[in-house]
């Protein structure tokens, strides 16, 4: 299997993130998650490492708001310019907002700090100096599978770090800056009809923004119940889409505690649904934050539990592209990749 990867990821690295209630911790989408599935890969005899190709930005900006793009691009100069110790003062070592726009204000303001707070949706997607790079590279990987599959491979896996479903049109958020997946989606939907599958913990937000009301890709999020987790605002099962896609976005909210044989009943259903659209193409979006022990989910999957939802989603048989997403427990992680991806080979 082709496995797209790029370095890149390894210069976006920062150090921290804000949990709720104001906590300051160690960021936990570091680079050595992207590491370990790499090296777990490498001791496969079918994994396929490869650099991706440059794009260039027209896919990107067809998913992303230009204005939000060109924010990303120039965050980091521009704050390097704010004050000599931004870069290096441990309050200056990434750039994160504490203010946000609410939903009425829709001026957008000139100043960075500004800027970031209206296209930020939350304290947990600080950008640095290999930020947008690296999210450039992540969208590359996602894009360059893509491609291979749509030239005929039956499945690729993009490698992608910073993952991506938290990102939508306009914001970054949840570790996420350029939603990786639906650009991949996206790219594909010129070539046929599309399915974007998001198993990771938390609800796609930024994937189910971005298509809302489209009729062409269908997606579906199975994820935890954002009544009680994060994204909070995103992922309730009554979201079906709207306009010309109204019905073509499915959320499937679980309970705290979801074990494997309730997890695999509701995979069934969002199976059904995509037998039922009949895509060419299937986009998933691939996060291990369901394993049983992920230390930011409670959703109790286990290693075996990876196993078979890689094996269920398989068996729909269509041009697959795995899209690397969310996963914590970094001795697991590259363990569960393999199992997920083994039986795409
Ligand atoms: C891509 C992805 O999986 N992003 C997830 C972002 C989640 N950010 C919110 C984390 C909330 C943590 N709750 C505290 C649990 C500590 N045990
Ligand atoms: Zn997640």
């Amino acid at each position: 299997m082709k496995i797209f990867y790029s370095t890149a990821h390894l210069r976006h690295a920062p150090t921290f993130e804000v949990f709720d209630g104001g906590v300051r911790v160690p960021i936990f989408e570091v680079p050595e998650r992207a590491t370990r599935i790499l090296a777990a890969l490498q001791q496969t005899d079918w994994a396929e490492i490869l650099p991706p190709d440059d794009f260039g930005l027209d896919p990107i900006l067809a998913v992303h708001d230009r204005g939000y793009v060109e924010f990303l691009a120039s965050a980091w100069t521009e704050w390097l310019a704010t004050d000599p110790e931004a870069g290096t003062a441990a309050d200056k070592s990434a750039l994160l907002p504490a203010t946000f726009a609410l939903r009425n204000q829709a001026r957008r303001p000139a100043s960075l700090l500004g800027r970031a707070g209206y296209y930020m949706m939350d304290l947990s997607a600080p950008i640095v100096e290999g930020t947008y790079a690296a999210a450039l590279a992540s969208a590359n990987c996602a894009l360059s599978a893509a491609q291979a599959v749509e030239a005929g491979e039956r499945a690729a896996f993009a490698l992608c770090r910073p993952p991506g479903h938290h990102a939508g049109v306009s914001n970054c958020g949840g570790y996420c800056y350029f939603n990786n997946a639906a650009i991949a989606a996206n790219w594909l939907s010129s070539k046929g009809k599309v399915a974007l599958l998001d198993i990771d913990y938390h609800a796609g937000n930024g994937t189910q923004d971005i298509f809302y009301e489209r009729a062409d890709v269908l997606t579906i999020s199975i994820h935890a119940d954002p009544a009680f987790e994060y994204p909070h605002f995103s992922g309730y099962a009554d979201q079906h889409g709207a306009g010309a896609g109204l019905g073509f976005h499915h959320n499937f909210p679980l309970p705290s505690g979801t074990d494997d044989t309730a997890y695999l009943e509701t995979l069934n259903h969002a199976l059904d649904l995509i037998r039922e659209f009949a895509p060419s193409y299937l986009v998933i979006s691939a996060g291990m934050d369901i394993y049983t022990n992920d230390p930011l989910g409670k959703i109790k999957v286990s290693h075996e539990g990876i196993a078979e939802i890689g094996r269920r989603i398989a068996k729909l048989n269509l041009p697959s592209v795995v899209v690397m997403e969310g996963g914590y427990n970094n001795e697991a992680l590259g363990g569960n990749v393999v199992a997920f991806l083994v039986t795409f080979t």
